[in-house]
């Protein structure tokens, strides 16, 4: 299997979290990343797990990024089979709305690292921007293009305010 350049491996605990973690997806899309969505959980599928980890890493993942709520133990586990770096997003699924998935993600033991992302939407783009990030250490077009990205969302900004004063200025000229 021929491996690709930069390659991320997706990870969920359940079906449930697609939804979140599509958005992951859709920013290593927009920097042109290979990747995949795989599901598997920490806790009702340990075997599976490995297998997904094994297999990843020999198509050549360089980071791993896991997505799971409640008790999420599955960043964990992946960080504890792998050395590559694992960005772990919390998921707010369960009662306690994705802080139990938070903790659980961000109190790991020390000497096995995850990175905790925001809850949710944010962290699962985020996690896809952190990835980017580390790739580009090592790769000089996505570099370009992350700082491309980052001078359009300063733009994006900059109109909103430049529409929201506008507005203001309407509504006190009359
Ligand atoms: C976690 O339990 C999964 O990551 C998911 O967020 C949550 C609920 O899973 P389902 O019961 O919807 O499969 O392990």
């Amino acid at each position: 299997m021929a491996k690709a350049k930069n390659f991320v491996s997706i990870v969920m605990g359940s079906d449930s979290d697609a939804e979140i973690m599509k958005e992951t997806s859709g920013i290593l899309a927009k920097f042109g990343i290979a990747h995949e969505l795989r599901v598997a959980s920490a806790h009702r599928s340990p075997k599976f797990l490995e297998k997904c980890v094994r297999e990843a890493e020999r198509r050549g993942a360089s980071v791993f990024i896991a997505g799971a709520g409640a008790a999420a133990a599955l960043p964990g586990a992946i960080a504890a089979l792998t050395a590559k770096p694992v960005l772990g997003v919390p998921i707010a699924s369960s009662e306690l709305k994705g802080l139990d998935a938070l903790l659980s993600i961000a109190q790991m033991p020390a000497g096995v690292p995850v990175a905790a992302m925001a809850i949710g939407k944010a962290g699962a783009r985020n996690a896809g921007m952190l990835a980017v990030q580390i790739l580009a250490l090592n790769d000089s077009n996505l570099a370009v293009n992350l700082a491309k990205h980052r001078t359009e969302q300063e733009k994006g900004v900059m109109n909103k305010d430049a529409q929201l004063r506008a507005g203001a200025h309407k509504k006190q000229g009359g």
